[in-house]
């Protein structure tokens, strides 16, 4: 990769952002609403901050038409788009012409044909890999290091968004993201260790951090509690023990032990590769707690975003302990309307839900929150109430507008395999019925006026049937 040539955009987007500092504007801030953008936001406002520019941070899901013009609204001179923005050249540069804009982002952009008053801060034309050299936070970092030297301090923060974009899904870090990390390892602010890469070092037992594993899943453990605490047991550990709390001889003894148990099971190396490997850790944090590790920090902020509880995130990457407090309790809660949510599902499933032959859809009123359906059709399938094969549609009243419905729709691989695509198939729907729909084949979403439901359902099971149809057709 062209490295200087990224450094010199990153100057340039610095020189234009300190004109801006000087004149006293205050600096407008869009960043992804992930772990990735909100540590990429809170960056931002560490270091904009420390040059005492004021700053005004949203946490967004995605650059739509309606937020652009939103902007072209609001009187700030200059916006800096953080972890999002390369999708969307064409229309910040119809909208935004009159406003200096930064764009600091890793995807894969578009155009590199900015408005001339806009500035693309991005890796990717410069050769960078989007998935595992850099991130949004770490683009943001090298803009906020040209910055101010200081702002090193930051590079934690970066690694939590990088783990949180799983930069280093193999079981290593790439490109940049090694440049921050010995940054980080100089100040003494983090370190990186070979270990179990599962979710859970801080917080979970062992038991759990082996049953839910699911990158990569463990044969015969994932998904069964009681197997993993067997297999513990056995191999003489306590399954209640956090990983953390074992001893680095324990530690080596499990992994070996694991490695083992996967070749028993003919994982292949990809998988066993991605066991173990870099783990980031901070001395800022006690053991035990999340922000002690990036995956734990990066799930911890994740669910401040969905949640849309983005700003609270950034609070907490900034080091306020009361944001940190809320964010858990944020969390807890919505674990236990998660666990009620399924609750209600198993006891009201078959005598709510509606089955077609390509197609199960269940409406559940106000009994499972809007945010939720997607995790309950999800749900659904994996608690066994629907067939694999069949994908599940949820619908739930919405408090944006009483008269619509908000759903989602959820497969397996297995159902994909007929040729089933739900993006498809909701876009369709949502364009007869009126209202908005689409996504991937396997996971998408629909908006739907509530009066609609019924002519809904037979369209959605015609329209998936005529994808199964045409699958065999080709076959
Ligand atoms: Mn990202």
């Amino acid at each position: 990769m062209d490295k200087e040539g990224f450094l010199d955009k990153t100057r340039e987007a610095v020189e234009t952002v300190r004109i801006h500092i000087e004149l006293g504007h205050t600096i407008r801030i869009i960043s992804h609403r992930d772990a990735d953008g909100i540590t990429a936001g809170a960056i931002l406002v560490k270091a904009l901050s420390r040059e005492g520019a004021k700053v005004h941070v949203s946490i967004v899901k995605q650059v739509s038409e309606e937020l652009v013009k939103q902007l072209k609204d609001e009187d700030y001179r200059i916006v800096i788009f953080s972890d999002l923005g390369s999708g969307s050249i064409s229309l910040i540069k119809e909208h935004l012409s009159d406003r200096t804009v930064v764009i600091l982002d890793h995807h894969p952009p578009e155009t590199t044909e900015t408005h001339e008053k806009h500035i693309l801060v991005n890796p990717v034309p410069f050769g960078a890999n989007s998935v595992r050299d850099l991130s949004g936070s770490g683009v943001t970092y090298f803009f906020a290091k040209e910055l101010n030297e200081r702002n090193k301090d930051l590079a934690y923060i970066a690694i939590v968004g990088a783990v949180g974009d799983m930069q280093e899904n193999d079981g290593v870090f790439h490109g940049m993201n090694l440049e921050i990390i010995e940054d980080g390892k100089s100040l003494g602010i983090l370190e990186v260790r070979k270990e179990l890469r599962l979710f859970g070092r801080e917080t979970r037992p062992l038991y759990q951090m082996l049953a839910y594993a699911t990158n990569p899943e463990i044969p015969e453990i994932t998904g069964d509690e009681r197997k993993a605490m067997e297999w513990l047991r056995n191999k003489g550990f306590n399954p209640d023990k956090k990983y953390w709390e074992l001893s680095e001889e324990e530690k080596k003894r499990l992994h070996d032990l694991l490695v083992i148990h996967m070749i028993k099971h003919g994982a292949g190396k990809e998988d066993i590769d991605k066991l173990i490997g870099d783990v980031v850790i901070s001395p800022l944090y006690p053991e035990g707690d999340p922000r002690h590790e990036a995956r734990e920090f990066a799930t911890l902020l994740n669910a401040t975003g969905r949640l849309n509880l983005g700003n609270l995130g950034v609070a907490v990457c900034l080091g306020d302990e009361e944001a940190f407090k809320k964010a858990m309790k944020m969390v807890e809660d919505y674990k236990r309307e998660q666990i009620e949510a399924r609750k209600w599902l198993i006891q009201n499933w078959s005598s709510e839900v509606w089955e077609g032959e390509n197609v199960y859809v269940l409406y559940v009123g106000n009994n499972i929150r809007d945010t939720l359906v997607g995790i309950a059709a999800s749900m659904a399938i994996n608690a066994g109430l629907a067939k694999p094969e069949k994908p599940v549609i949820v619908f739930a009243d919405t408090p944006e507008d009483p008269n619509l419905l908000k759903g989602s729709a959820r497969t397996t691989e297995k159902a994909l395999a007929k040729g089933y695509h739900l993006g498809e198939a909701l876009r369709k729907a949502a364009e007869i019925v009126g209202g908005e729909g689409g996504g991937h084949a396997i996971a998408a979403g629909i908006r739907i006026p509530k009066a609609r439901l019924a002519e809904f359902r037979k369209l959605i099971d015609r329209l998936l049937g005529e994808q199964v149809k045409g699958n065999e057709d080709q076959g």
